[in-house]
């Protein structure tokens, strides 16, 4: 397993590579396209050993190459960040538009927030990397998400984790009202956004 999970890795971090430059020519393209950058930041990450273990045994899986590439979707994660509300959707487009990766998957948790509250748009799509032994397919997934809705997502883990995932009722419901709010914020800061465009094109 110890050898199989190097050689997994090592494909995995290949994808995460190719991903990584393929998103930034797209984000340098759009920005010198349009003289506007709607990205505040970019995170990606490599799913930790442990936190695989996590979601595999969650699942009712055992720890096996083939359990990880089946059941985990998210082995490689990036995170865009956004300035407005309908910079999301700019970027999925441009995601979606995009030869070298191949959409399989979305989930919009801005139009359906999940029962927490939580609000973000997910894609799930494939890389393609090429080893010795020719072109393979590697999944990876893309969450991309106001600033606003991620400082909500980063505060909520936090506070799940603190409480190992048994939040109080109490504190559940406080929590899904503040991504209440934190959508009519975005809301607002958009019309903002809007209202300062209509202006400028004046
Ligand atoms: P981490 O630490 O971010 O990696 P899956 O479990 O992925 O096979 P599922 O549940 O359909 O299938 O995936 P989903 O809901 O599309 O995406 C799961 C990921 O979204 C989580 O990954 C979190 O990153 C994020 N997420 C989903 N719901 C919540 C939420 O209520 N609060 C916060 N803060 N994040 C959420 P992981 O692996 O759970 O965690």
């Amino acid at each position: 397993m110890e050898e199989d999970f190097e050689g997994l890795l090592l494909k995995y971090t290949a994808a995460l590579k190719t991903l990584e430059t393929q998103i930034s020519i797209l984000l340098q393209d759009f920005e010198y396209k349009n003289n506007y950058n709607p990205v505040e930041h970019v995170k990606t990450r490599i799913k930790s050993y442990d936190s695989i273990a996590k979601k595999l045994n969650k699942k009712g899986c055992t720890m096996t190459i083939q359990n990880i590439e089946k059941h985990v979707h998210d082995l490689i994660g990036m995170r865009i960040v956004c300035s407005f509300l309908s910079d999301v959707y700019k970027i999925v487009r441009l995601i979606e538009n995009c030869s070298q990766i191949e959409v399989h998957q979305q989930k919009d948790y801005i139009t359906n927030p999940k029962d927490t509250g939580y609000s973000s748009y997910h894609l799930l799509v494939y890389v393609p990397v090429n080893l010795l032994d020719g072109v393979t397919l590697v999944e990876a997934e893309i969450q991309v998400r106001t600033i606003a809705m991620d400082f909500w997502a980063s505060l909520e883990h936090k506070l799940s984790y603190k409480f190992q995932g048994n939040v109080p009722k109490e504190i559940k419901d406080y929590l899904h009202k503040c991504a209440t709010d934190i959508h009519t914020l975005d809301q607002k800061m958009l019309n903002i956004n809007q209202k300062m465009q209509e202006i400028k094109d004046k």
